[in-house]
């Protein structure tokens, strides 16, 4: 193998406490635009590589969006959870409102809270020796085992412990298994945090090389001797976050049962590199957009797979298994039909060739370079349900398709696709911009903005409905993935479940594509069946949790974000609104009067910090219920393919698409692990109270109990 290793680097610690202002850095950046023209490709790249803008840019990453395709606008507030932001075409509440109109679940000011937010107390709900180890009984629950397609291999494998943390090395009749480390860990144990400097280069000498274009992205050579990359940092303990409580609500009575435990995974955005109808041309335009190239891209496969093996071992791991996963969109970043069937191979479990066009092996052998099969494990038994997104349907996630995409995607010869794009077709600076793709023939992937592609008729973009199809007709559990046939006839992927058959637990997912453009939008249609569904739940006195690919700040159109929040918690037994699409992690409140329910948006697998995420709802007792939020690193040993992808994640934050990687990381810590406190109504809790349910709360007794030990250098 020929990586260019990042080793992990001190890094002096960046000032924390950096305050979120969206606005201010809004204004910074328009200052620093060199015309609405630039402005306009930044945008359209913001869209086609991030899953859109407006909830793609956190405070360091504002830019515009565009309208329908026609007219620019600034970004709605966006969510960051700590501070309210406010932009003009968005006044603030008022003094005397409890809802932030047209401004998404924001988190209120300390004052607002009922109760201090603290580190999250430990909570022995089930006292036992804390030796780190899960009990040996011997019995798993489930094997992971798919009925009888016969792929899936024993898992999981028994191996002595090794000396070191090197990796179990495994293969399936031949074909490697991507490894994982030896030890289970999640983001209580350790995390990976963003590294830039050198003792021979500090870290401003290597923002100043980024800053002239001396060091660019494509320079894959270069990262180790500047040092950019990942380096292995503190675990990150649950935060507590009572807002919703009030300060009379008794405390925990320790009488937890675990309602559900379950898994997120969002925006893998699988890509194939190969297709000449990307857009990596433009890191050489004469702006330089560096965010338009993904070094990690090569490696997106293999880092949705490793994600979704951790998630499975710890699921083994467990007293019992995942109830269910919730894979909240963007599976693909272009529609493609193979990043589709990738998608679903890894899902089913199987040999994956992540090759197109011709077949290459750009470093000689099996299992050392991007292009070469590898076999996935699969999800196994965990039953799954999708959330369409809209890089699943549209031109690189931002634009509907015709037949000269089409063409262009299934073909050999690089067609420069800007002209299609009328917002820049026209403009003087149009020359400067090209389409490009990277050339699976060589061991780095070449970025080619010229020539020839051998063309591969499976890089047909793909129909809305033939994606829901696809979900629909998946191999695994349950049948039907929760697509209802009926509404997906009439081209939508919203449909409402019991995840964990014969309980309480509702789960509503809906289908927030506009199909026009990369924000969201809701038909009245489906709002009101949205609505029969809340209503339904109540009369039933369900537990509900909303998952849905965009969250609510990405919503526009004639159902606003105001209309959607009041319906979401018309109903107090809605809990949860599960989202991904903004590509980092934020937690927000809505809250009005004694109504309110939490939503939560999930960083994506694709780009850094790349997580996906474990929920536990509990029930305390007395209609106390904690949510437990604990992200996942995917845990792939040092020097191994996902790693690098992992490194090479973090350099990207370094081009342009964070002012400050490290600070924003570091502030993002408020959104990852959390605990989340709600009430239900009396009713609903006691439905709850009619079932067994596990007095085993799987954070506490599994998650928070792994040990693992950082490599030290
Ligand atoms: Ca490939
Ligand atoms: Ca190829
Ligand atoms: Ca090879």
């Amino acid at each position: 193998m020929s990586f260019h290793q990042t080793k992990p680097i001190n890094v002096r610690k960046s000032s924390s406490g950096a305050v979120f202002n969206a606005l201010r850095h809004l204004r910074s950046w328009r200052n620093d635009m060199k015309s609405i023209w630039h402005a306009s490709v930044l945008v359209l790249l913001c869209a086609a590589y991030l899953g859109g803008c407006a909830e793609t840019q956190d405070d360091d990453r504002q830019s515009p969006v565009l309208d329908g395709g026609k007219t620019i606008h600034t970004p709605g507030a966006e969510q960051d959870g700590t501070t309210v932001t406010v932009p003009d075409n968005n006044p603030p509440a008022g003094p005397t409102e409890q809802i932030p109109d047209q401004n998404t679940p924001q988190e209120q000011p300390d004052e607002r809270d009922t109760k201090p937010e603290t580190p999250a107390p430990s909570i022995p709900l089930n006292p036992k020796p804390d030796d780190g180890q899960k009990p040996d009984d011997g019995q798993k629950p489930d094997d992971g085992k798919l009925p009888d397609d016969g792929k899936l291999p024993e898992t999981p494998v028994e191996v002595e412990e090794p000396a070191d943390d090197s990796p179990i090395v495994k293969d399936v009749k031949g074909v490697p298994v991507l490894p994982l480390t030896y030890k289970p860990y999640t983001t209580l144990q350790l995390t990976h945090r963003p590294a830039i400097g050198t003792k021979s280069f500090t870290s401003a000498d290597v923002k100043t090389l980024i800053a002239a274009h001396e060091f660019i992205i494509t320079q894959k050579d270069k990262y180790s001797k500047y040092g950019v990359g990942v380096e292995e940092s503190a675990p990150e303990p649950w935060i507590l976050r009572e807002k919703l409580l009030k300060a009379s609500d008794p405390d925990l009575s320790h009488k937890g049962k675990s309602i559900a435990y379950f898994w997120q995974v969002s925006d893998p955005q699988i890509i194939d590199e190969e297709s000449p109808c990307r857009m990596e041309g433009v890191t050489y335009a004469p702006y330089v957009v560096a965010s338009a190239y993904r070094p990690q891209g090569i490696y997106s496969t293999h880092m949705f797979d490793l994600h979704l093996q951790t998630a499975r071992r710890i699921s083994d791991l467990s007293t019992r298994p995942f109830d269910f996963a919730l894979v909240t969109g963007d599976i693909s970043d272009n529609a493609q039909k193979n990043e589709h069937a990738w998608f679903l191979r890894m899902m089913e479990g199987g040999v994956l060739d992540p090759d197109t066009g011709v077949d290459d092996d750009p470093i000689e052998g099996p299992g050392n370079d991007y292009n070469d099969p590898f076999y996935s494990p699969g999800i196994g038994k965990i039953p799954w349900y999708p959330a369409i997104g809209n890089h699943d349907m549209l031109y690189m996630g931002f634009t509907p398709w015709d037949e000269k995409v089409q063409n262009a995607c299934t073909g050999g010869e690089l067609v420069d696709l800007f002209d299609y794009i009328k917002l820049v077709a026209s403009h003087e600076y149009r020359d400067g911009y090209q389409n490009g793709f990277l050339d699976g023939s060589t061991p780095d992937a070449e970025l080619r903005t010229s020539g020839k592609t051998p063309a591969d008729p499976d890089r047909r973009l793909l129909s809305k409905i033939e994606v829901l199809k696809g979900f629909h007709d998946a191999p695994g559990l349950p049948k039907g993935h929760g697509l209802d046939p009926e509404i997906m006839e009439k081209g939508w992927g919203y449909y409402s479940v019991y995840p964990i058959p014969g309980r309480p637990l509702r789960l509503i997912t809906l289908d927030t594509n506009s199909g026009e453009f990369s924000e969201a939008n809701m038909t009245t249609e489906q709002f009101n069946w949205l609505e029969e569904q809340i209503k339904d739940a109540e009369s039933k006195d369900e537990l509900v949790i909303v998952s849905s690919h965009h969250g609510t700040s990405a919503l526009s159109g004639t159902v606003t974000q105001a209309k959607f929040q009041e319906l979401l918690s018309s109903y107090p037994g809605v809990i949860l609104h599960i989202t991904g699409h903004g590509h980092f992690n934020r937690s927000s409140v809505y809250q009005k009067g004694e109504r309110g329910y939490w939503e939560v948006m999930l960083a994506s697998v694709v780009d850094f910090p790349s997580q996906t995420r474990i929920f536990e709802i509990v029930h305390e007792g007395e209609g106390l219920i904690s949510i437990y939020i604990t992200n996942l690193d995917f845990n792939a040993p040092k020097g191994t393919m996902a790693d690098l992808a992992l490194n090479y994640a973090a350099v990207r934050e370094f081009f342009g698409m964070s002012k400050d990687p490290i600070a924003s990381w570091d502030a993002e810590k408020e959104h990852r692990n959390l605990i989340l406190r709600t009430r239900i109504p009396e009713k609903v809790y006691k439905n709850l109270e009619k079932y067994e349910w596990s007095d085993v709360i799987e954070s506490e007794e599994t998650l928070n109990k792994f040990v693992y030990q950082p490599t030290v250098e």
